[in-house]
C-alpha cells in the first residue's frame, strides 16, 4: 500500500480533568491496537483545556481553538469539572463551545446492556436493551437565551427559554429516520416531547409527521417525557431509536446509563455529519476517584469506537465493541463502575490485546 493509499486522520485528544486524562489514555491505547490491526495511520492533536488550565491562566478554552478544530477529522474528550471552579464553567467554555461553535446537531448516544447482571432491572435481558437516543444539540434552553433580573432579591426574576427552530428539528429528525432505516433492526422511531404541557413542542410533531412520508418503512410513535422515563424502566424493549430536545435527551439518557451498567458504560457523540465531531463518554470528572486507576475506561473506549465508526472505519468500531462485549460477559470486566476490582490500565489493556485478537492470552490480575 503507497503513503497515499493509507488512510491517515488527525484526531483532537482534550483528556480534561479529574479521570478524564487517565479514561482517554486507555481510549488512545485501544485506538492504537486497532489502527494496527485495521491498517490505518493517525496524527494526535493535543489542547490542555481543562479546569487545571484555567486556574493557571484564567481561560478555559481560547474561542480561536475552534479554527483549530475544524482542521481536525475528530475529537476525543474526556471529562471538565473541578471542585475548585464553580459547576457550569468549564462545561460551557469547552462542551458547549464545541457543540455551538462546530454546530454538532446531533448527540448520539447508544443505550446498550451488555450483560443481564449489569442491569438494575428485574429479569431484563441484552435483547430488551438495546435502543439509542438522538438528541438534539444546538437549541432548546442551552441556548443561554433569558436572563435574570434583581438577582438575589426577594422579587428576582429568571428566565430560560425554549427554542425551536424548523431547520433545527427538522435536520435532527431527519438524521434519526435515516439512522433508524440503516440500524435495520425493528425501524421504529419514537419521538419523546411534552407537547400536551410545552404547546411550541408541537413543533416537533408536525416535523415528524411531515418527514416520515420520506421514510414510509419505519414506524413512528410520539410519546411524552414522563410516559418515556417510566417505560424505560418498566419495559426498555419498546425503544428502537429515539429522537428528543436537547434537555430531555440529556435527562433521558442518564437513565438510559443507569440501566445499561451505569455511567462507566455511556458513550456519546457530538456530531455534524461529514464534518469535525467530538466523542466522549457521557460521564464527568469523578473527582473522588481521579488519579487513583479506579474508574472504568469503557465509556472512552466505546466512544473511541464511535469516532471511528464516524471516520467510516466501521471494520475497527466494530472490532472494539465486540472486544468490550466479550470482555464484559465472560467476565475479565466484572462491572463498568469504579468498583470493578480492575485497575483502569488493565482494563485498557485487556480491550487493546482483544481487539487484536489476543484475548485469550491475557489473565485476569
Ligand atoms: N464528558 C462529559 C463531561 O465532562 N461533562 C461535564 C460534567 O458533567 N461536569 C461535571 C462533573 O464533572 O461533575
Amino acid at each position: 500500500m503507497t503513503e497515499q493509499e493509507r488512510r491517515i486522520y488527525r484526531i483532537g485528544v482534550i483528556p480534561g480533568d479529574g479521570i478524564g486524562p487517565e479514561v482517554v489514555r486507555e481510549g488512545l491505547k485501544v485506538l492504537q491496537a486497532t489502527a494496527a490491526h485495521e491498517g490505518f495511520g493517525y496524527e494526535l492533536v493535543h489542547f490542555p483545556w481543562s479546569c487545571a488550565y484555567y486556574l493557571e491562566t484564567g481561560e478555559v478554552m481560547p474561542q480561536e481553538a475552534l479554527e483549530d478544530y475544524r482542521k481536525l477529522d475528530a475529537i476525543l474528550f474526556g471529562a471538565v469539572g473541578d471542585p475548585r471552579v464553580k459547576g457550569g464553567v468549564p462545561e460551557r467554555a469547552i462542551i458547549f463551545t464545541l457543540r455551538f461553535g462546530l454546530d454538532l446537531y446531533v448527540n448520539l448516544r447508544p443505550v446498550v446492556l451488555l450483560d443481564s447482571r449489569l442491569c438494575p432491572l428485574k429479569g431484563k435481558e441484552p435483547r430488551d436493551v438495546d435502543f439509542v437516543v438522538v438528541r438534539e444539540n444546538t437549541e432548546d434552553a442551552y441556548t443561554a437565551i433569558g436572563g435574570q433580573l434583581r438577582r438575589g432579591q426577594p422579587g428576582e426574576v429568571a428566565i430560560a427559554e425554549m427554542i425551536f427552530t424548523r431547520q433545527g428539528v427538522e435536520r435532527v429528525i431527519r438524521y434519526a429516520f435515516e439512522l433508524t432505516q440503516s440500524r435495520g433492526k425493528r425501524k421504529h422511531l419514537t419521538l419523546v416531547d411534552k407537547s400536551n404541557a410545552i404547546g411550541a413542542m408541537d413543533i416537533w410533531r408536525r416535523v415528524l409527521s411531515e418527514v416520515a412520508s420520506d421514510y414510509p418503512d419505519v414506524e413512528t410513535t410520539a410519546i411524552y417525557v414522563d410516559a418515556a422515563c417510566l417505560y424505560m424502566v418498566e419495559r426498555p424493549e419498546i425503544f428502537d431509536v429515539v429522537v428528543t430536545t436537547n434537555l430531555f435527551g440529556d435527562i433521558l439518557t442518564d437513565l438510559g446509563a443507569a440501566i445499561q451498567g451505569g455511567m462507566g458504560s455511556a458513550a456519546s457523540g457530538n456530531i455534524h455529519p461529514g464534518q469535525t465531531s467530538m466523542f466522549e463518554p457521557i460521564h464527568g470528572s469523578a473527582p473522588d476517584i481521579a488519579g487513583q486507576n479506579l474508574a472504568s475506561p469503557i465509556a472512552t473506549i466505546l466512544a473511541t469506537a464511535m469516532l471511528l465508526d464516524h471516520l467510516g472505519e466501521s471494520e475497527g468500531a466494530a472490532r472494539i465493541n465486540r472486544a468490550v462485549r466479550e470482555a464484559v460477559v465472560d467476565g475479565r470486566i466484572p462491572s463498568l463502575d469504579a468498583r470493578s476490582g480492575l485497575p483502569t490500565d488493565r482494563q485498557g489493556d485487556i480491550i487493546a490485546a482483544a481487539v487484536v485478537g489476543q484475548e485469550r492470552t491475557m489473565s485476569r490480575r
